[in-house]
């Protein structure tokens, strides 16, 4: 046979065409955090408005899993599909089956995407929301009016390693208006995190309406300026702020918050940073006051009294009204940075220490924390606190925050107490992300994206059996240098993208350079949302 070369280069250039066009329309797997296994296979799925998004159970958990899914499809796409309840899979639908039987744990899911269809499954409604996040993050990082959506075909099986995967707001030095808290928890959400952690009380402010209490809102809510730059420069702005949320709103959120599988968990601090509520019931404090909101950051010497039992009775009285507002399993109080020098002087302090036989003002900071945590348990809850309540005993079953490092949950774990990782040094989003001569002002430190993502919460000094204590970690986001919720996303992403990963994806699957490459993919995303996030990491 006479071999045409004319025709041979052009076969082969149809060839080269072909692939490429196959490769264009597979579009790569690219999910943060990264899943436990990912098998890619051959071909694509396209999702158009005649796909029948079949269920297999009609419950209110059910209808929170699939209107996501419908809703991402409509407002990104314009795709509009009928959900059909039904037993079985059927040809080219995506089915979406809560199947209690398979055992996986509760928010792992399985998710195969073929030519033929896409089949999500799942021992939980929890399971099914995360195997919804994936699929919507196989779709294009685009908005756009589409006929159909070319998703690839891949195996996806995944679970995450971490039960508590946080992320922390301080509302307290810079009040955050509902709506954002709302956009806040649609953010979380992309990234698997399942757990809120609403500081709701502090110096600057009280943000939580107690009815039987309105002086706390109406007087601790408020401050008549703040600081201007840094710690120390003693120049403030002369502007009145403040703001607080009502029962009601806070119910919404919390509601809010469960239609994405996120838990909240609020802080009501004590005994430190309560300056907010000793302004508004000066009684509450061992020189009687009068205290004020306050306009500057850091540590203050005026803390709650624990001689008095109108202290106790007062924070009882919050904790009843603040507990059936939040139906988690955690309740955070604090116990953080409480400087003891009223306690040394007051008279009633020290009755109280001799009175309970306590030898240290430390043994009075854990008596206090007994008691509130002893209430909280009464109440039905489980109680979490900084590290700093490990000073003078640790309540027996309490949950500890190692904030200070992580020695603080070291100890915790290593004595059987629950755990959750949130070392400054690795999880403030406080901190600079880039060179600080670039950056807007924060409060110090540096903590680029490459150093969360090197995290892990599982300190090498523990055994097998102590690790089981590390529920997982969280990233903390104080607001002492964030006036705005555009300045909040902006220290939050990309960073907490990073997090996410080390908190969702298995040990030792890790890789930051490919991790990069997704986070271009999902920053797309982001932009579509109006995500303020910081770009120093894309710029190179
Ligand atoms: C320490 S972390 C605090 C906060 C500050 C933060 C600033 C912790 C338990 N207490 O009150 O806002 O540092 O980074």
């Amino acid at each position: 046979m006479k071999i045409n070369f004319r025709n041979l280069l052009i076969v082969n250039l149809l060839v080269v065409f072909w692939s490429c066009q196959a490769e264009i329309k597979r579009p790569e797997v690219q999910i943060i955090p990264q899943p436990a296994s990912v098998t890619n296979m051959e071909g694509t799925f396209s999702i158009s408005s005649q796909t029948i998004i079949l269920i297999n159970s009609e419950s209110p958990d059910m209808r929170k899993v699939t209107s996501c899914l419908t809703k991402r499809l409509e407002d990104f796409y314009q795709i509009k599909n009928k959900i059909s309840f039904s037993g079985a899979a059927e040809k080219k639908s995506i089915f979406i089956k809560l199947n209690t039987g398979l055992s996986i744990p509760k928010e792992a899911y399985n998710l195969t995407v073929s030519p033929k269809g896409i089949m999500l499954e799942a021992s939980s409604p929890n399971g099914l929301f995360y195997g919804v996040q994936s699929l919507l993050q196989l779709m294009p990082p685009i908005q756009q009016n589409l006929s159909e959506v070319v998703v690839p075909a891949v195996e996806i099986k995944d679970l995450p390693r971490f039960s508590w995967r946080g992320l922390h707001l301080d509302v307290g030095r810079h009040f955050m208006p509902k709506e954002f808290i709302l956009k806040y928890l649609d953010n979380m959400a992309i990234h698997k995190f399942n757990t809120f952690h609403w500081h709701l009380t502090e110096d600057q402010g009280w943000r939580i309406e107690i009815k039987k209490y309105p002086r706390l809102t109406e007087v601790g809510s408020v401050r008549k300026e703040t600081l201007v730059g840094h710690y120390g420069s003693n120049i403030y702005d002369g502007v009145q702020t403040g703001g607080f949320y009502t029962q009601d709103e806070v119910r919404e959120v919390v509601a809010y918050a469960a239609d994405r599988f996120i838990t909240v968990v609020p802080e009501i601090e004590m005994p430190g940073h309560s300056l907010g509520a000793l302004a508004a019931y000066p009684e509450l404090g061992c020189t009687g006051g009068p205290y004020e909101v306050a306009t500057t950051w850091g540590v203050f010497d005026d803390v709650y009294c624990a001689g008095k039992e109108e202290t106790y009775a007062f924070l009882q009285d919050v904790l009843a009204e603040v507990i059936p507002l939040f139906p988690g399993e955690y309740f955070h109080i604090g116990g953080d940075e409480c400087p003891k020098t009223r306690w040394q002087k007051c008279p009633l302090c020290k009755q109280k220490m001799k009175d309970e036989g306590l030898r240290t003002e430390h043994e009075l900071q854990s008596y206090f924390v007994q008691r509130m945590g002893k209430f909280l348990n009464e109440n039905g809850k489980k109680f979490i606190g900084w590290d700093e309540i490990l000073e003078g005993g640790l309540a027996p079953n309490a949950a500890v925050m190692s904030w200070r490092g992580e020695n603080g949950g070291i100890a915790a774990a290593k004595e059987h107490h629950y755990v959750v990782m949130t070392p400054g040094e690795y999880c403030y989003l406080d901190h600079y992300q880039a060179d600080p001569k670039t950056e807007p002002l924060a409060i110090g430190g540096y903590l680029p994206i490459k150093k969360i993502y090197g995290y892990d919460p599982v300190p090498a000094s523990l055994s097998q059996e102590e690790a089981k204590y590390i529920l997982g970690a969280q990233g903390n986001v104080w607001t002492e240098y964030m006036k705005s919720p555009e300045q909040v996303e902006y220290m939050v992403y990309p960073r907490a993208a990073a997090l996410a990963e080390v908190i969702w994806s298995p040990k030792g699957t890790k890789d930051f350079d490919n991790f990069k490459i997704r986070l271009v993919r999902l920053s797309k995303l982001y932009d579509i949302l109006g995500i303020n996030y910081c770009k120093s990491e894309f710029k190179q």
